[in-house]
């Protein structure tokens, strides 16, 4: 690693911020303070079973390099849903627990973005260089995105194995993890790098893809986590909770998807590689909907080839009419924000114990975002 980078550089003294007058600010302050107590207790675990001083020293920049540094909306929504389940201030202690169930989602993110990056050869995430892009990095980065999933199991070990809910966490980390990784399998296989055919492509497709590479682990299981914290064991309750946040992860996705063309990467954060991928993005399939036979000629000959020229041609075409991806975008935004307001319209709050803020304040934090 740049030797220049000692491992307590990672390290977010943020402190000062939780006193902050920005309520937004003191939140996340708060919220980022628990994630060096989490580290220290992995990282003491890993000096505890006598690791050379350079493995550990990894370990910490493995935690920091991928963990934090995000917007950090799942971790967080665990926190505010238990607040907003609760219907008051949490205490000391249930913060903790609340905000080490956050880390653990976010740990359960870094973990796939460090792979989905190999994957994906993508090239800058969160604004710095991938992880396995690193110096020195490489290949370890495949071991290094186990260590990441390894710690929420040890930290819900440590933190939950008293609680009578504490089998359920471990299943739903497991079932949502299985999840993902068929919505990531279905990703790959739908954009072979080698054979690019257009017809393969369908907005069904995409619907599923991100469904389970996106929604269950990003929207459904933060919710779900507060939800057995608070108590809540009706199955319809989880059932009503996933019909609101699938559609609303898909629309995360799908403003994804849109982001990886349209956004700045100054701004995002990282580098669109989905046209140069071949991926079965809802950009190409919206533009596959309304192109004419030479917008559909020119995508046949140009999307999925690995040269900037090529994804410059496909990138003029999804502007160009009657396709005008950022229209469509517009509208597709519109549409989605009502119908998903209209079905937290409906959550019955008496006879699930959810509140409708739960979804409200989930879908406020996403809506319209441009990063
Ligand atoms: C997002 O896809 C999906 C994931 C990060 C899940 C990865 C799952 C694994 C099992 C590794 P994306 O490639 O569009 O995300 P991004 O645009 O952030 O690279
Ligand atoms: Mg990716
Ligand atoms: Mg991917
Ligand atoms: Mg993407």
């Amino acid at each position: 690693l740049n030797p220049e980078i000692d491992g307590h550089t990672y390290k977010r003294q943020k402190t000062d911020d939780i006193n902050s007058s920005d309520p937004k600010l003191a939140r996340r302050a708060k919220f980022e303070a628990v994630f060096d107590v989490i580290a220290e207790e992995l990282l003491s675990y890993v000096k505890g079973e006598g690791m050379p001083k350079d493995a550990v020293d990894w370990y910490e920049k493995v935690l920091y390099h991928n963990t934090p540094g995000g917007k950090l909306n799942r971790g967080m929504s665990v926190v505010d849903t238990v607040e907003i389940l609760k219907g008051r201030q949490l205490e000391d202690e249930e913060y903790k627990k609340a905000a080490i169930l956050g880390w653990c989602v976010e740990l359960l993110q870094a973990y796939f973005l460090v792979a989905d990056d190999i994957m994906d050869q993508s090239v800058t995430r969160r604004g710095q260089p991938c992880w396995y892009k690193m110096p020195n990095v490489g290949n370890i980065a495949i071991n290094d995105a186990f260590m990441l999933e390894a710690a929420i199991y040890h930290l819900l070990k440590k933190h939950f194995r008293s609680e009578k809910y504490y089998v359920d966490l471990i299943e739903l980390f497991l079932e949502t993890t299985f999840q993902t990784e068929l919505g990531q399998l279905v990703d790959l296989i739908t954009a072979p790098e080698d054979h690019v055919d257009l017809n393969k492509f369908s907005l069904e497709k995409h619907h599923l893809i991100v469904v389970y590479k996106t929604a269950f682990y990003s929207f459904y299981l933060p919710v779900a986590l507060a939800m057995h914290m608070t108590g809540i064991d009706a199955k319809s309750a989880y059932d009503l909770a996933l019909s609101i946040l699938i559609p609303l992860g898909e629309y995360f996705q799908v403003q994804d998807d849109y982001l990886d063309c349209y956004g700045k990467p100054e701004h995002i954060g990282k580098i669109g590689t989905d046209i140069l991928d071949n991926k079965c993005s809802w950009n190409v399939n919206t533009a596959l909907k309304f192109a004419t036979p030479e917008q559909r000629q020119i995508l046949d000959e140009n999307y999925g080839q690995k040269n900037s020229e090529s994804e410059a041609k496909v990138k003029a075409i999804f502007s160009q009419e009657p396709i005008s991806i950022p229209t469509r975008f517009e509208a597709y935004e519109k549409e989605w924000y009502e119908k998903i307001n209209g079905l937290i319209e409906q959550v019955d709050e008496a006879g699930t114990g959810l509140k409708k803020e739960v979804f409200r304040s989930f879908l406020a934090k996403v809506y319209k975002r441009s990063k």
